[in-house]
């Protein structure tokens, strides 16, 4: 009798340890698959910010002088000189040099109208190029978008 309760007890105690062991290695393995995902969801996130080009256009014309962006970036003119700017593509007075149609005169690339002191103008650059610019309201301030 003694020998055989002595046996269910080491029975009991070895289902004990395995199901112990069994539950702490299942908890381990939740905690592994749950951090990579967030940390992954996180860098994608970063990836995909748009970036900011700014020109600024001042009474000394526009800086930089010249910018490289990426096909597809938007550029922001912002008019911080004292009077009205009006950026267009190359050449003046006709603006044909940027390759898209559109706009007013000659191509996509033209703001169209004088934009005021304290505001700005953004164009999408969706053409690989070396695209120069100026100010149709003073065409001696010139600048160039290179866009690889
Ligand atoms: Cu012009």
């Amino acid at each position: 009798m003694s020998k055989k309760s002595g046996i269910v007890t080491f029975l009991v105690i070895i289902l004990i340890v395995v199901g112990v062991v069994f539950l702490s290695k299942g908890d381990e393995e939740r905690n592994e698959t749950i951090v990579p995902p967030t940390a992954q969801e996180d860098t994608t996130g970063v990836d995909e910010e748009s970036r900011e080009n700014l020109v600024v256009y001042a009474d000394d014309g526009f800086s930089p002088r010249t910018m490289t962006v990426r096909v597809g970036d938007v550029v922001t003119f912002e008019n911080r000189s004292q009077v009205s700017m009006w950026v267009a593509s190359a050449l003046h007075p006709t603006h044909g040099l940027y390759p898209v149609s559109g706009g007013c005169i000659g191509s996509a690339f033209d703001a169209c109208e004088g934009i005021d002191s304290g505001f700005s103008w953004s164009f999408t650059f969706n053409e690989k190029g070396t695209w120069k610019y100026h100010d149709h309201l003073n065409a001696r301030f010139t600048g160039t978008i290179v866009v690889e």
